[in-house]
């Protein structure tokens, strides 16, 4: 056990997609348990119905995290768009620990953000307005409240549909607004930003209030290669793995 972190996101595992849920489950047994903590900063799954879905490869990973806790690592999940509704019976199968959307942690001493992405791109209007709509206990409700194969058969309607309007907007507007991204980081008085969701992997470097600010962008998971943003007490690098 060191005191290195990690972090994640945008894995989009799905049964359709079985290299990266095998690379996900190697990387919790033989990389992540090596380290302090990981950092799941949402999308790990491209689709989540309900903690009561038991469909491949759901069991998996849920006893692979629950071996990564067991044996010290600490794992904390942030909801992306896509799994915003894993709950608490996913956190008590695996050990995870669900975080808020938007989250200080200390890095080397630096008061670092973690977000998924999602709220930080606020020139997507409809996206907004269906965030806010989905993110109330009443739609979450009624949504849980349905059985599970009209959730699955839902999920997979909103997968295309999300897949056909994304083609009809600007990469601008998929992409993070930068005022957003300052005013968030002026609210949680941090000049360091750890997110995912637009795909985007980057270190930006900007100013806030004429001081040096850095905004790091985690990379989607593909079928052949992984990212993974790791932190020490001697700074970052980013390991790719491509097994
Ligand atoms: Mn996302």
């Amino acid at each position: 056990m060191n005191n290195e972190i990690l972090f994640i996101s945008d894995l989009h595992i799905s049964l359709e997609k079985p290299e990266i849920t095998r690379r996900f489950l190697s990387f919790l047994e033989n990389r992540a348990s090596k380290a302090s903590a990981v950092y799941i900063l949402g999308d790990l799954f491209d689709a989540w119905v309900g903690d009561d879905d038991p469909t491949p490869p759901n069991n998996k990973i849920r006893k692979q995290l629950k071996q990564l806790t067991n044996s010290g690592t600490k794992v904390y999940f942030q909801q992306g768009n896509r799994d915003f509704l894993l709950g608490n019976k996913f956190c008590e199968d695996t050990g995870v620990t669900l975080i808020d959307d938007f989250i200080v942690v200390d890095l080397g001493g630096v008061p670092t953000l973690l977000t998924h992405g999602d709220l930080l791109c606020t020139d997507d209007l409809p996206y907004q307005a269906f965030r806010a709509k989905s993110h109330t206990q009443e739609w979450k409700n009624y949504v849980l409240s349905k059985p599970l194969l009209l959730r699955l058969l839902a999920a997979r309607w909103y997968r295309l549909r999300s897949y056909f309007h994304k083609r009809n907007k600007t990469q601008e507007i998929m992409d993070v607004n930068q005022d957003t991204v300052i005013n968030v980081m002026r609210d949680y008085n941090c000049l360091r930003l750890i997110h995912g969701h637009t795909h985007r992997p980057a270190l930006h470097n900007f100013k806030i209030n004429g001081q040096p600010a850095q905004r790091f962008v985690l990379s989607a998971w593909s079928k052949e290669t992984a990212e993974v943003l790791c932190w020490n007490s001697t700074g970052y690098k980013i390991e790719t793995i491509r097994n």
